[in-house]
């Protein structure tokens, strides 16, 4: 590394940790006025640097099994409700089927055994919340670049978006809990739909049957219990627009780490 590109990694992770700093709590800082402010200074900070950079850090820090956490703690969601979803957990998932759709040439369903039976990526990574707490954990999972191999992006597809079983409480029509992320993550080697934690089976606090590892980013970037993937050219029409369920509630869209 040049001296150069040393001092702009230390700003990269200066500014990183300065977000970490003014983020505690989803919940509670959602709701006040400041909150959204403060996200968008960071977000402006972190994208120069980004800029700065010219790229995102091409790869996040894989660790090893010494550093593994004791447990990998639950956040969010830990059991989504709802019959749909409450039928998979009794068959023991033997009948989920993830969709593939959107701006792609060949849609697909997929069972968690056929994922399983595709290439797998196994990573030891430390997982950062926002709410001021981070756990080392090894997941294993099909690349994400795997499966859009198999339904071949249209040349406009520019997001993958996530769409999760959770619903989140509080409004009287459902608002699931979905995320997106764009090409460049998407195809990055370490962004996995993994289906194994710590060598065993996901648990379902953790997203089983499947959950959305994207290593450069912070954790509300990782979608748990994702039923159906599409691909957009634009997230403006789902939801409130903003491409994630915390983004909508304020949260920047890129979390880089
Ligand atoms: N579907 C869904 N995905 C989710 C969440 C959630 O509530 N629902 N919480 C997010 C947040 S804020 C974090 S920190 C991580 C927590 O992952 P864990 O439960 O495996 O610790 O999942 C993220 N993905
Ligand atoms: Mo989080």
């Amino acid at each position: 590394m040049t001296p150069a590109s040393k001092s702009k990694r230390r700003l990269l992770l200066s500014a990183g940790s300065l977000g970490a700093l003014f983020l505690t709590g989803c919940d509670r800082l959602s709701e006040t006025e400041w909150f959204p402010k403060v996200l968008r200074t960071h977000e402006t900070l972190s994208r120069s640097v980004h800029q700065l950079l010219g790229s995102r850090p091409s790869m996040a820090q894989e660790f090893t099994e010494a550093d593994l956490s004791p447990s990998f703690r639950s956040n969010g969601t830990s059991m989504p409700e709802g019959d749909e979803y409450q039928a998979l957990v009794k068959s023991g998932f033997a009948n989920w089927q993830l969709e593939v759709d959107g701006l792609v040439e060949m849609p697909a369903r997929l069972s968690l055994a056929e994922l399983r039976a595709m290439p797998r990526r196994t990573q030891i990574t430390r997982h950062d919340c926002v709410e001021g707490w981070s756990a080392i954990g090894k997941w294993t999972g099909v690349p994400l670049s795997n499966v859009l191999g198999l339904v071949k992006p249209k040349a406009n597809a520019r997001y993958v978006v996530f769409h999760c079983a959770d619903a989140m409480g509080g409004s009287l029509t459902p608002e699931y809990y979905y995320e997106s992320i764009d090409m460049d993550d998407a195809l990055h080697s370490q962004t996995i739909l993994a289906y194994g934690l710590n060598g065993n089976d996901l648990p379902i606090a953790n997203g089983a049957p499947i959950r959305l590892r994207v290593e450069r980013q912070l954790g509300y970037k990782h979608a748990k219990y994702v039923m159906r993937i599409e691909l957009v050219e634009s997230f403006a029409n789902i939801a409130g627009g903003k491409g994630g369920y915390w983004e909508d509630n304020g949260y920047q869209w890129y979390a880089g780490i």
